[in-house]
C-alpha cells in the first residue's frame, strides 16, 4: 500500500495545545474528529491533561465531579501495593478504574488541512455525571446542514457514546448517551438508506465473553437506536485478531460504503484496514483487508505514549484520495493520504 505521510508530521503536538488550567499539562493530543466547513478543515481534537506532576511518588488523577461542576483530583500513592499503574493509561485500585489523564474536545481550523488554529478553550468540556473521566475520540457527520458530533464519554459506571449537533462548531447542541456502557467507536452513516439512520457501534460485554466485534444498528431519528446485528468480529492470527472497532464514519464510493476501522493484534498493535459494505444493505460485508492498510512504522507512531499505535477517527475523502487524521501513538496527531482506488484494489471479496 503507498501512503503519503505529511513531511510536516507531526501537524499537532501537545505544545501546540495551550492547557486549559495553568497547572496542568497536555500529556496527549490526539485522535481527532475532521470536517470540512466552507473552505476550512475543521478537527475535534482530542486534548488529554493532567495536574503537573509535583510530587515523584504520587499520581494525581483528575476527575470531574458533577453535583459541584469542578475538577477533583484523587491521589494515588505509587508505592501503594494496591495501585496498578501497568498501564500509563489507568490507574486501577480495589476493582476501579481511573483514567490517568482527563480529556475534553478541543477545534482547530485550517486552510491547507495541514497547518491548524487551534482555538485556546474546550469546544466540548467534560459536563454532567456520563463525563467525569472526561470526553474522548469525538467523531464528525454531516447529515444535511448539520453537524452531529458523536464521542466517547467515561465514568464510573462505563464508557458510553453521547451526541451532540452543531451548525458552526461554535455552539454545540447536547443529545444525550445514544449507547449505553460499555460502547465506544461508534460512526454515524452521512446519508439515510431507505429512510432510517444506521451506526456502527462496538459494545462489548463486560460479563461473559469479552468480545470486541463491530455492529450495526439502526435509528428513525438518531436517538433511538435498534435492530442491533453484529457486523464483523477478530479473526484469529490476523492483524486484527484481538479487538477492532470502527474509525472513520463510513462514507459512499461507486462501489459501496467504505469502513477505514482500526484492529489490535497480539501485540497490542492498532493498525487501520478497511471494510466494503453494500451500498443499500450496510449489513453485509462485499470486502475486507486481509492485511492493514496502514501499519505503524514512522517514529512518531511507534513511540509515544502507548506504542505502536495509527488510530484515525475522521478522514476526508476528496479528488480519489484519502485524506487521513490521526492520533499516532496516543501522543500527537498526524496526516496521510491513500489513494482509494489503492485501498479497494487490496481488499479481499467476502464469501456473503
Ligand atoms: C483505545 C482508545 C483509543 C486509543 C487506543 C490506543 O482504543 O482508548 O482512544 O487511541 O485505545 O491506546
Amino acid at each position: 500500500m503507498r501512503i503519503f505521510r505529511s513531511p510536516a508530521n507531526p501537524i499537532i503536538v501537545p505544545g501546540d495545545v495551550k492547557p486549559s488550567r495553568d497547572d496542568y499539562e497536555v500529556v496527549g493530543v490526539f485522535n481527532p474528529a475532521v470536517a470540512r466547513l466552507e473552505d476550512e478543515v475543521v478537527l475535534l481534537l482530542r486534548v488529554a491533561e493532567r495536574p503537573v506532576a509535583t510530587r515523584p511518588n504520587v499520581t494525581v488523577v483528575p476527575i470531574y465531579e458533577h453535583s459541584h461542576a469542578r475538577i477533583i483530583e484523587k491521589e494515588f500513592f505509587r508505592d501503594d501495593p494496591q495501585n496498578d499503574f501497568s498501564d500509563p493509561r489507568f490507574v486501577i485500585r480495589a476493582g476501579q478504574k481511573y483514567l490517568s489523564s482527563i480529556s475534553h474536545l478541543r477545534l482547530a481550523r485550517s486552510k491547507n488541512g495541514i497547518d491548524f488554529e487551534i482555538d485556546k478553550t474546550a469546544a466540548i468540556q467534560p459536563a454532567g455525571i456520563y463525563e467525569a473521566f472526561g470526553v474522548e475520540d469525538a467523531r464528525i457527520t454531516r447529515i444535511d446542514d448539520e453537524y452531529y458530533v458523536h464521542y466517547v464519554a467515561v465514568c464510573s459506571s462505563g464508557v458510553t457514546t453521547m451526541l451532540a449537533s452543531t451548525i458552526d462548531f461554535t455552539s454545540f447542541h447536547r443529545l444525550g448517551v445514544i449507547f449505553c456502557p460499555d460502547n465506544k467507536d461508534v460512526l454515524i452513516f452521512p446519508q439515510r438508506i431507505a429512510g432510517r439512520f444506521y451506526a456502527l457501534h462496538r459494545p462489548v460485554s463486560a460479563e461473559f465473553t469479552k468480545r470486541y466485534e463491530i455492529w450495526i444498528s439502526e435509528s428513525p431519528d438518531l436517538r433511538c437506536w435498534g435492530n442491533h446485528r453484529i457486523l464483523c468480529a477478530p479473526r484469529a492470527d490476523s492483524w486484527d485478531a484481538v479487538k477492532i472497532g470502527g474509525g472513520a464514519p463510513p462514507f459512499k464510493t461507486e462501489y459501496g460504503w467504505l469502513e477505514v476501522y482500526h484492529g489490535v493484534d497480539v501485540d497490542n498493535r492498532y493498525c487501520l484496514g478497511a471494510l466494503l459494505l453494500d451500498p443499500d444493505e450496510p449489513w453485509k460485508i462485499l470486502a475486507r483487508s486481509d492485511t492493514p492498510i496502514f501499519v505503524p512504522q514512522a517514529d512518531y507512531e511507534v513511540a509515544g505514549f502507548v506504542q505502536n499505535v495509527v488510530f484515525t477517527c475522521g478522514l476526508l475523502c476528496e479528488k480519489g484520495r484519502l485524506k487521513i487524521y490521526y492520533g499516532a501513538a496516543d501522543t500527537c496527531i498526524c496526516y496521510a493520504e491513500i489513494e482509494l482506488h489503492d485501498v479497494i484494489e487490496s481488499l479481499s471479496l467476502q464469501g456473503c
